[in-house]
């Protein structure tokens, strides 16, 4: 099933036909990742974790808290996004937050037991003024102690540069879907234009949170396309978070069919057995999934979950919650 975003009508300026340091080294082929998720799931999680184990502690979990510093409005349109101007009736929408009540909040976090603080903002893209503002946040974040990470939609020339002297540690920016799906789920933007940040924030000397969401009606190939994209970056990204699409109502992807849950953990496994180095970061869906389903993921290879009850605008476990299943798997967490 394919879903289209509502509506196509923005003007796209293709950035580059081919993303220069983003995609150089074809290391795998759509292939190549789809022959993994078509391996037994036995045999599949067996090299998921032979890679897991060479490459990380296999019982520990890095933990990041989430904060929407500025809540709704946004001018994009992607298909599965509660932010999105177009789908939103107007209520979610709030201006950037006030730098204490975000320090609060990091504070908060870090008393949780977080080892990163991701502050989202629903941008097209920052404007200077905004971004001096969350130069400050960043600042104030690592001063407690705690790593930094921003998502603030695309960069212009120089932001990457201002956020790195501010000394930010990660900068989140997903590629979301297969690029050959990706025109059924964004009008506003394409996958150039990401590609043209991600390069934008490599330069600056930041690290790359980048992945992708699935559930979102895509077909195996097209999560072994997004897989071997991903995989395939020139410097693959230091961190991957997995998305499982949370359906919001109102948006085009409300009546996705939600994807089976062995496929979603054959799809971390994917990105563990080819991105062995990075973490691999079981991200949205997790208050959708029981206990179970997430141990699967730890096994298959996911060493990092978003911790808090909250993510951006929807639900996450609680963090006892969390606490307790780390418990009974004896996970300890990595900060
Ligand atoms: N505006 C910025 C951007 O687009 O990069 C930052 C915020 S945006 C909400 C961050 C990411 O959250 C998206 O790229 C997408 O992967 C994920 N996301 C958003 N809505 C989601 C949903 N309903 N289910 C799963 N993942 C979602
Ligand atoms: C990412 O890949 N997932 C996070 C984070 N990066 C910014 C966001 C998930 C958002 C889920 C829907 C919501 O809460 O609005
Ligand atoms: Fe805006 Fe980001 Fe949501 Fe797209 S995913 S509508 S860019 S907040």
């Amino acid at each position: 099933m394919t879903v289209s975003a509502s509506s196509k009508t923005s003007p796209i300026t293709l950035v580059k036909a081919c993303p220069a340091k983003t995609a150089a080294a074809q290391r795998w082929t759509t292939e190549q990742v789809q022959a993994l998720f078509d391996l037994p799931f036995s045999d599949l999680m067996f090299r998921a974790q032979q890679v897991h184990r060479a490459n990380f502690d296999a019982n520990a979990v890095q933990r990041s808290t989430l904060l929407s510093i500025k809540t709704g409005g946004c001018s994009e349109d992607c298909g599965y996004c509660s932010q999105s101007a177009r789908y939103d009736k107007g209520e979610g929408r709030e201006e950037l937050m006030e730098l204490n009540a975000v320090v609060e909040a990091a504070k908060a976090a870090k008393a949780k037991g977080a080892g990163r603080f991701c502050m989202g903002a629903a941008w097209r893209g920052p404007k200077d003024k905004d971004l001096d503002r969350v130069i400050e946040m960043v600042k104030a974040v690592k001063d407690l102690g705690l790593e930094s990470c921003v998502t603030l939609g695309m960069l212009k020339e120089g932001q990457a540069e201002k956020l790195a002297d501010a000394g930010l540690d990660y900068y989140n920016h997903n590629i979301d879907t297969a690029p050959e799906n990706y025109d059924n789920v964004i009008g506003t933007h394409n996958q150039a234009h990401r590609f043209d940040t991600l390069d934008k924030v490599r330069d600056a000397g930041i690290k790359v949170c980048c992945g992708g969401i699935v559930g979102m009606g895509e077909s195996r190939r097209g999560r072994a396309s997004l897989i071997a994209e991903l995989a395939n970056m020139e410097t693959p990204p230091e961190s991957v978070p997995i998305n499982n699409l949370v359906p919001i109502p109102g948006t085009p992807m409300e009546n996705a069919e939600p994807i089976d849950p062995f496929e979603f953990v054959r799809t971390i496994a994917a990105a563990r057995i080819t991105m062995p180095t990075s973490m691999v970061r079981l991200s949205a869906g997790r208050q959708q999934m029981d206990d179970a389903l997430q141990a699967m993921c730890f096994l298959a290879g996911a060493n990092s979950i978003f911790y808090g009850d909250k993510l951006l605008t929807t639900g996450n476990p609680e963090a006892d919650r969390d606490e307790a299943l780390f418990q009974r798997l004896g996970i300890k967490p990595l900060v």
